[in-house]
């Protein structure tokens, strides 16, 4: 098959690798939403997964939003503590899906420009080093609600 059909075969297999997601180069990003405290809060965890589609490993550098100021941050539990260190960047290996969670790598928005709420939309926009900028809304949803 030559011509217009193998164009058209191959428009329909980028669709099917995570058409409609938001992406940066070879990564894409799925699952992606805030979790912030129902009351008075100051600060919002961000999760999402970072599916990388193809063979050179990018870098996480910077990440910023249209309602504060947001970091890399890595957890880990010391004496039955949850500590948060912030990262200045974070490895994204090729062919594989980098999450981030709760418990483990994620984002953290703080110092809020506005009042933020259960509901609220927030633009995020992340930086890698090889795919670029990417710029997606980002749902606030409930703490620790599943
Ligand atoms: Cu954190």
């Amino acid at each position: 098959m030559k011509g217009p059909g193998v164009i058209l075969a191959l428009l329909l297999g980028a669709c099917t690798q995570g058409g409609g997601l938001p992406r940066s180069g070879d990564v894409l990003v799925a699952e992606a939403e805030w979790r912030i405290a129902p009351a008075a809060a100051t600060s919002a965890a961000g999760y999402l997964e970072l599916r990388h589609l193809g063979t050179l490993a990018d870098t996480l550098v910077a990440a910023r939003s249209d309602a504060g100021a947001v970091s890399i941050h890595s957890s880990r539990t010391e004496n039955g503590l949850m500590m948060m260190r912030p990262l200045e960047v974070l490895e994204i290996l090729p062919g594989r899906t980098t999450r981030l969670r709760s418990g483990e790598h994620h984002l953290m928005l703080e110092q809020f420009t506005r009042p933020l709420a259960v509901g609220d939309t927030v633009q995020l926009t992340l930086q890698l080093a090889r795919g670029g900028e990417v710029t997606f809304a980002m749902p606030i949803r409930m703490v620790g609600n599943d």
